[in-house]
């Protein structure tokens, strides 16, 4: 790997800035994950390396479903729960469709919600899709700036739709899914791939009507995917529990903050437990595994380019394709250039 050189003055400029974010400055904290968004993972790589040490530390709660579903709501009884205990907490909105929506929006409920000015409170929405790295990796080193920053919580907020979220996700400690009653027949669709990363259920709106059926649904839909042992020589059916966390079902009133203290409550044995069965190292290892892979595949990209571009044989495989041959075509091509580089790389 090519280490990027920057300007010095970019370099102190950083610096600074890492120093200030260390002594809770949030102006400086905000300015780095700019230069994160923005700068891609060269930038970053400058930014980890020097915060690393510092981070570890933060808990991690990611939230997601559907748009209106009533997310930020949430997020915002939940950010109010932890600052109450007199904890840090930054909320991170990934928005891609809206680059102004969520962050500022859910700032003004809690500024409004709260008579105090909360200097324990950070928020910021993220919506930059970019071009380096991409949005999931800017979120993850957003995350690791905040933790660095000394949050006690990060809360996560996102739409839980591609697959980049989906990899966000696998990154936080805990995993809130939401699922309101009356949002139309979306049970089938979420099967597919949120259960393996929800923690917790969140029926919010549990003031309208369908809640328990809701409630209900969930339910059954965990009793089939538990794989429900029956013991033959009870008359009863009786469900055996599996050693696995079942993720409990619990409604809400994100408006009214009702039963969110339940809910935080529920949070906390979930970190228990994943202390206690391992579930945390097997996160974390998970996380760290592909943010490895997610830089590594960044800036192997950009050496095959170079290498590939500023090599002279390169215009002989081009005349090859250039041949309209069989076998000459551009994948046959590609994996002799391939197995050419795998030489050099692994021999
Ligand atoms: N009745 C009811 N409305 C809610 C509840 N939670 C959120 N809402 C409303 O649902 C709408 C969408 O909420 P929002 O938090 O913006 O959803 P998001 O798109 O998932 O972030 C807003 O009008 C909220 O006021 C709830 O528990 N009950
Ligand atoms: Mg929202």
């Amino acid at each position: 790997m090519e280490s990027s050189k920057k300007p010095s003055e970019n370099d102190s400029e950083l610096l600074n800035l890492i120093k200030e974010m260390k002594k809770g400055n949030r102006r400086a904290v905000a300015r780095l994950i700019t230069k994160v968004e923005n700068g891609g993972p060269e930038v970053s790589k400058q930014i980890i390396k020097e915060i690393y040490p510092e981070t570890g530390k933060s808990y991690i709660i990611g939230i997601t479903g559907s748009p209106g579903s009533g997310k930020s709501t949430l997020t915002n009884q939940i950010a109010s729960e932890y600052l109450n205990k007199g904890l840090k907490v930054s909320i991170i909105a990934v928005d891609p469709t809206s680059p102004f929506s969520g962050g500022a929006l859910l700032g003004d409920r809690i500024r409004m919600k709260s008579n105090f000015t909360n200097k324990n409170l950070f928020i910021r929405s993220m919506a930059n899709r970019g071009k380096l790295g991409g949005l999931a990796m800017a979120t993850k080193e957003a995350i690791h700036l905040l933790d660095a920053f000394g949050s006690n919580i990060i809360i996560v907020e996102t739409v839980g739709v591609g697959q980049s979220e989906i990899d966000i996700f696998k990154s936080a400690h805990t995993t809130l899914v939401i699922m309101p009653p009356g949002m139309g027949d979306e049970i089938q669709a979420i099967k597919a791939g949120i259960t393996e990363i929800t923690d917790i259920f969140v029926v919010n709106k549990m003031d309208r009507d369908g809640a328990d059926k809701r409630v209900n649904e969930l339910e059954t839909m965990l009793d089939i995917a538990e794989n429900i042992m029956v013991d033959q020589n009870n008359q009863n059916i009786r469900i055996i529990k599996s050693k696995k966390w079942r993720p409990p079902v619990i409604k809400t009133n994100a408006l009214t903050g009702e039963n969110v203290p339940n809910l935080i409550g529920l949070i906390e044995t979930h970190h228990k437990f994943s202390k206690t069965s391992g579930l945390k190292k097997q996160r974390l290892t998970y996380r760290y595994k592909h943010y490895v892979v997610d830089i590594i595949q960044y800036f192997q990209n950009k050496d095959i380019e170079r290498l590939i571009f500023s090599n002279p044989k390169i215009n002989e495989f081009i005349d090859q394709i250039l041949s309209y041959k069989i076998g000459s075509d551009p994948y046959s091509i590609s994996e002799i250039i391939l197995e050419l580089f795998s030489k050099r790389y692994f021999s």
